[in-house]
């Protein structure tokens, strides 16, 4: 599949700081080194609902950890799916009357639209699920072989005690995982698994339901975890610097995944760090499609909102909250995107060197956007009240605040 175009990324003057990040498997921050090509894998959208507010918040995370990584001078190979099979995506086909796969492309293009006007950085491979089945069938297979992987009425679930470290994303207890499983897409109920929480690899057809070759598997489609290990194994290879997504997909899909990647490779951990962005609510409630409590992205567009306050609304929020979509916030976000246009609209203002710094440690402690914001707000403050004479200032903030918070002044 194709992404979408990328926005420029200014350089700046100075050095650019190492990102230390909240890892949920080890439970604290870590110091990350990556090579000169930094690895990111992230989980993309399933294409329908698509954009809202709680994808963007999460897309504008790890479009920080590349922002971050990009100041340091490294390159990075960020790879991201669509799940663009998969049961959700085609019980709302049903309910509408509409075609799946016309669905699917459709919501993926809105997306990408929404993407570029966030001025999102795009992954260098965008992968379908449909895409990539021929690269799963085999692994599922491989698994089958290893012994990791057993047949259920035509079926092929994974067997997560074959993973020595299974359990090590989430540190869940069975209990726990056992109801998250049966919230998120697993069916620990289903009489004769061995083990209630093995994830399907590999679905038989099904009367009605869009199916492919699957080799010695049998015609099917493929299951929802072993979708994100297939692309990012082919793409990025064991041991990459970062997984991520929102919480909700810290079990089963994050754990389940590093699994079946642990067990094809023999290889531990699959990513360095597993990154996970807090869920936004609206009306008290986390945004979501079954809820169907949204606010989209393409609808606040058409509406006239500048889609650079609708990023600075994101970036107010620390990446890691929980936290409720309100018009306040957005209201909030117009007000200081028109206070900094003002700002770097001005001939000159004080020295920006130690806003670029301030906004630099901000972003590398865990990226803390809000505390960049406030750096932010305090130069233009200064600039209104105590004016300033360098000529270059004003400049310097604008590529800043493009090249490190992905706005556009
Ligand atoms: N296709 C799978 C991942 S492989 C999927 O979860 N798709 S999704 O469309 O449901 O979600 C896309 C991303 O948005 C995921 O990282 C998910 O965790 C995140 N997300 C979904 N709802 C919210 C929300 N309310 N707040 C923040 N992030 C959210
Ligand atoms: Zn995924």
């Amino acid at each position: 599949m194709h992404a979408w175009p990328a926005s420029e990324v200014p350089a700046l003057p100075g050095q650019g700081r190492d990102l230390r990040i909240h890892d949920t498997a080890t439970g604290g921050s870590i110091t990350l080194d990556p090579g000169p090509v930094a690895r990111i894998y992230v989980c993309g959208i399933t294409p329908y609902d698509a954009t809202h507010i709680g994808h963007a918040a999460t897309y504008n995370a790890f479009d920080l950890v590349q922002r971050v990584w990009l100041d340091t001078k490294r390159q990075v190979h960020y790879v991201q799916n669509v799940t663009d099979v998969d049961d959700p995506l085609l019980e709302r086909a049903e309910r509408d009357g509409v075609d799946w796969a016309a669905l699917a492309e459709q919501e993926t293009e809105l997306f990408r639209e929404d993407m570029t006007a966030l001025r999102m950085l795009p992954p260098r491979q965008y992968i379908g699920a449909v895409e990539a089945i021929p690269g799963i069938v085999p692994l599922v297979e491989r698994l089958r072989d290893l012994g990791a992987a057993y047949e259920l009425e035509g079926d092929t679930y994974f067997s997560v005690e074959a993973d020595p470290h299974f359990g090590q994303v989430s540190h869940l207890d069975a209990a726990a995982m056992r109801l998250l499983s049966a919230e998120r897409g697993g069916d620990p109920d289903r009489p004769g698994k061995k083990n209630p929480l093995d994830p399907m690899l590999w679905s038989a057809a099904r009367e009605g339901e869009p199916s492919w070759d699957g080799g010695s598997l049998g015609r099917g489609r493929p299951g929802w975890h072993i979708e994100c290990v297939a692309i990012a194994l082919d793409h990025l290879g064991m041991g990459f610097d970062v997984q991520g997504g929102g919480s909700d997909l810290v079990f089963p899909h994050h754990e389940m995944g590093a699994s079946h990647a642990q067990v094809l490779t023999g290889e531990f951990p699959m990513a360095k760090a597993y990154v996970h962005a807090g869920m936004v609510a609206l009306h008290g409630e986390k945004m979501s499609k079954s809820k169907g409590n949204l606010v989209f992205v393409s609808r606040l567009r058409r509406d006239g909102v500048d889609p650079a306050a609708i990023r600075l609304a994101l970036l107010a929020h620390h990446y890691r909250a929980d936290w409720e979509w309100t018009d306040q916030v957005l209201q909030d976000a117009v007000t200081r995107l028109g206070h900094w246009r003002a700002a770097v609209s001005r001939p000159d203002g004080p020295s920006a060197e130690a806003l670029v710094d301030e906004i630099r440690e901000a972003l590398a402690n865990d990226l803390d956007a809000p505390a960049a914001l406030a750096a932010v707000d305090r130069w233009t403050v200064t600039q209104e009240q105590q004016g300033g004479t360098d000529a270059g200032a004003p400049g310097i903030v604008s590529r800043a605040v493009d090249a490190l918070l992905g706005v556009a002044l």
